[in-house]
């Protein structure tokens, strides 16, 4: 059955320009999503929102178009613990892409190693109330355990502000964690301020894994004003920027198309790339945040740095 978008949900932008940027051999999008199709893969009667469909193939044709040699296919929270639509799209990208899902503490062991033979590689916990109703401390733990022996780790979608109530939890689970979005600092903020230092010393700390993607999200100055200048988002750059420099070895970049529950503006994806650009001046640092690191965490068996 077709399905409708959300109220005053915008769709994501079928012409995409290309980045200015090279990226380097073997680059990485390390967070993006399948929606559906809904007649196909029908979306979780529990979620928040309805999405926009799209589709495995719209995925790999931006793949190809922005220059990424491979993606991670994250489980999205409108899919609720149905990954059907995530592995599928892992499969048909024959070891071109990995997989986050999303499961609850009931799996068995069985369905686990289905996932994995999919591609998959974690499992995600979202936090924000918009999206879910969240786990619990004890579920994660749970799940955590479950996907210990094969190696996965958790990705966990939270706030600033939930992060001091999260960090013993997250620092006791069996597993690496990666954490989505820098855990959406308040960016009108210092990025050299208490709250900013205070997930700076729980990443240093522990196994812990950043995003620093997703700029159209957590920006308040938001995307050029001009037409042609393709330097975006400046407000998230001081913050991305340092937990680059300063984490270079555990981040990982992604575009996050399609971009869901986005209501002002609707990013351009090859201005996205180019804003990697900002965050990790150099090529050294680059490869690190677009090749190696994801290749470390998702194809460890190739043998990166
Ligand atoms: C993102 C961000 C969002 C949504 C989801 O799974 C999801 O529904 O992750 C959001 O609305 O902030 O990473 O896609």
């Amino acid at each position: 059955m077709p399905t409708t978008p959300s109220p005053g949900w915008l769709t994501w932008d079928p012409t995409p320009s290309r980045p200015t940027i090279a990226l380097p051999p073997g680059a990485v999008d390390a967070h993006c999503h399948v929606f559906g199709p809904g007649d196909v893969f029908p979306y979780a009667p529990e979620r928040k929102y309805t999405p926009t469909d799209a589709g495995r193939e719209q995925l790999f044709a931006l793949r190809d178009h922005l220059g990424f040699d491979r993606q991670v296919v994250v489980q999205a929270t409108c899919h609720g613990a149905d990954n059907r639509a995530m592995a599928d799209a892992v499969r048909a990208a024959s070891g071109r892409a990995r997989g986050i899902a999303t499961v609850r503490p009931d799996v068995t062991a069985a369905e686990l190693r289905e996932l994995d033979d999919a591609g998959v590689r974690g499992v995600r916990f979202a936090f924000l109330k918009r999206l879910v109703d969240a786990a619990t401390p004890d579920e994660m733990a749970a799940v955590a355990a479950a996907v210990a022996p094969l190696g996965w780790h958790v990705v966990v979608y939270l706030e600033a502000a939930d992060l001091p109530g999260m960090e013993d939890v997250l620092a006791r689970l069996p597993v690496p964690v990666v954490v989505d979005h820098m855990a959406r600092p308040d960016v009108t903020g210092d990025p050299d301020g208490p709250e900013f230092a205070r997930f700076l010393r729980f990443v240093e700390r522990h196994d812990v894994w950043v995003k620093v993607g997703c700029p159209e999200r957590l920006s308040v100055t938001g995307p050029p004003a001009v037409d042609g200048e393709r330097h975006a988002y400046t407000d998230v750059v001081p913050f991305a920027r340092r937990v680059v420099a300063e984490h270079g070895d555990r981040v990982l970049w992604g575009t996050d198309w399609p971009h869901p529950n986005l209501t002002d503006h609707m990013p351009d994806d090859g201005l996205l790339v180019d804003h990697v650009a900002h965050l990790a001046p150099d090529a050294d640092a680059r490869r690190r945040l677009l090749v190696d690191n994801p290749m470390r965490l998702y194809w460890p068996e190739e043998g990166s740095s």
